[in-house]
C-alpha cells in the first residue's frame, strides 16, 4: 500500500487540484490537451453539444462536456507553452484520475486516460504543405523536463533515435560552447492504437495529414534557429542538423517543430496512458510561409482526435 501524498506533494483548494481548479468528476476519460487557453472555447464551442465545467485558473482553461458528434464525454485542457507547465498539467490530469482526494491515496482501480495534444508547429519536411496535420509516429524531446522522469525506452527505435539525435546535436555544437556537449535528447512515441486511430479517421475525412518524427524543442527561439537575442547559440544548425537526422531506417520524415509532444508522450507513456500528438504545419523554414488563421487545422485535428477516441471503446 503506498503511502498517502501530503498536502504540499498535491496541493487541493476547496476540493479542486490547484493548478488546473478542476475537481476529480470533472475531468473526462478522454482528453483533448491545447496549448493556448483561447482555443479552449473555441474548440468547445465548435465541437460540444453541452457543457457541464468550465474552470480557468493560473491561465489554464478547461471545459468538460459532451461532443456533438460522438456523444462522449471530453475534457478540453490547456497545456500552456513548453514542457514545465505541461509537466504541471500532466501531472494533475493523472493525479485527477488516480487520487482519492478525501484520503490522498491512490485508488486501487482506475481507468488509464486516453489524450490528444492537438497543437501547432512548424514544418520541417518540404514535402509537406503548410496546413497538413502532422501525426507524430516518434518524438524526440530536447527539453529536460523529460528527463527527470525515468521511463523505460519504449522500443529499439526510440533508443535508435535517441542515439542518432545525440550525436547530431554533439556534432552541430559550437565549438568551444560552454554547454556543448552536455543536451540530452530524449525519444518517446506515440500510442500504436490511438495513432492508428487517428490516421483512420484523418484518412476517412479527406484531412491532408502525415505520419512522421516530430522535435520538441524546450525554447521558442534559438532552438528554433530564429536568432533574435544577442546571445551566441550553444548549437547554431540545431534545426539543419536535425532535418538530416538519419531516419530513414525508420521509414519516417523529421516532420515538425513544436515544443510539448516529447513530455507529453514520454510521460504519459510512462504511466500506461494512451497519449498522441496531432499538430498543424503552420510555418515553414524553407518556403518562409506562415499560416496566421490556423483554426480550421486545429479543429480539424481535434475531431479526429474525437472521433478516435471513440473509435478505442
Ligand atoms: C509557440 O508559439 C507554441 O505554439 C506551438 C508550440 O508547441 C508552443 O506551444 O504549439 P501550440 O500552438 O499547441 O501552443
Amino acid at each position: 500500500m503506498e503511502k498517502p501524498l501530503s498536502p504540499d506533494d498535491l496541493p487541493i483548494v476547496n476540493g479542486r487540484i490547484y493548478h488546473l481548479d478542476l475537481a476529480p468528476e470533472e475531468l473526462a476519460r478522454d482528453v483533448i490537451l491545447v496549448g493556448d487557453p483561447d482555443r479552449v472555447p473555441l474548440l468547445a464551442d465548435e465541437l460540444l453539444a453541452e457543457r457541464e465545467a468550465d474552470r480557468f485558473h493560473r491561465g489554464f482553461r478547461t471545459i468538460t462536456g459532451v461532443a456533438r458528434e460522438t456523444e462522449m464525454r471530453v475534457s478540453i485542457v490547456t497545456s500552456g507553452i513548453g514542457a514545465p507547465s505541461t509537466e504541471i498539467v500532466l501531472n494533475e490530469l493523472a493525479a485527477l484520475n488516480e487520487i482519492d482526494f478525501s484520503t490522498l491515496t491512490r485508488k486501487e482501480s482506475f481507468e488509464p486516460l486516453n489524450i490528444v495534444r492537438v497543437g501547432t508547429s512548424g514544418g520541417l519536411n518540404p514535402a509537406t504543405p503548410l496546413g497538413a496535420l502532422v501525426l507524430t509516429d516518434y518524438v524526440i524531446g530536447l527539453d529536460n523536463t523529460g528527463l527527470f522522469y525515468d521511463v523505460p525506452l519504449p522500443d529499439a527505435a526510440c533508443a535508435y533515435l535517441e542515439e542518432q539525435a545525440r550525436t547530431v546535436l554533439d556534432r552541430a555544437a559550437q565549438p568551444g560552447a560552454r554547454f556543448g556537449g552536455t543536451l540530452a535528447p530524449y525519444a518517446a512515441r506515440a500510442d500504436r492504437d490511438l495513432l492508428t486511430a487517428l490516421e483512420q479517421e484523418a484518412a476517412e475525412l479527406g484531412i491532408t495529414h502525415v505520419r512522421g518524427i516530430t522535435i520538441s524543442s524546450p525554447g521558442f527561439f534559438a532552438e528554433q534557429g530564429r536568432g533574435v537575442a544577442r546571445i551566441g547559440s550553444t548549437v547554431p544548425g540545431l534545426l539543419d542538423a536535425l532535418e538530416r537526422l538519419e531516419s530513414g531506417r525508420l521509414n519516417l520524415y523529421v516532420e515538425n517543430l513544436e515544443m510539448e509532444a516529447g513530455v507529453v508522450l514520454h510521460f504519459l507513456g510512462g504511466l500506461g496512458y494512451r497519449a498522441a500528438a496531432v499538430c498543424a504545419v503552420i510555418n515553414k523554414r524553407n518556403e518562409k510561409a506562415f499560416m496566421a488563421d490556423y483554426r480550421r487545422q486545429v479543429c480539424a485535428g481535434a475531431r479526429i482526435a474525437l472521433r478516435a477516441f471513440r473509435r478505442l471503446r
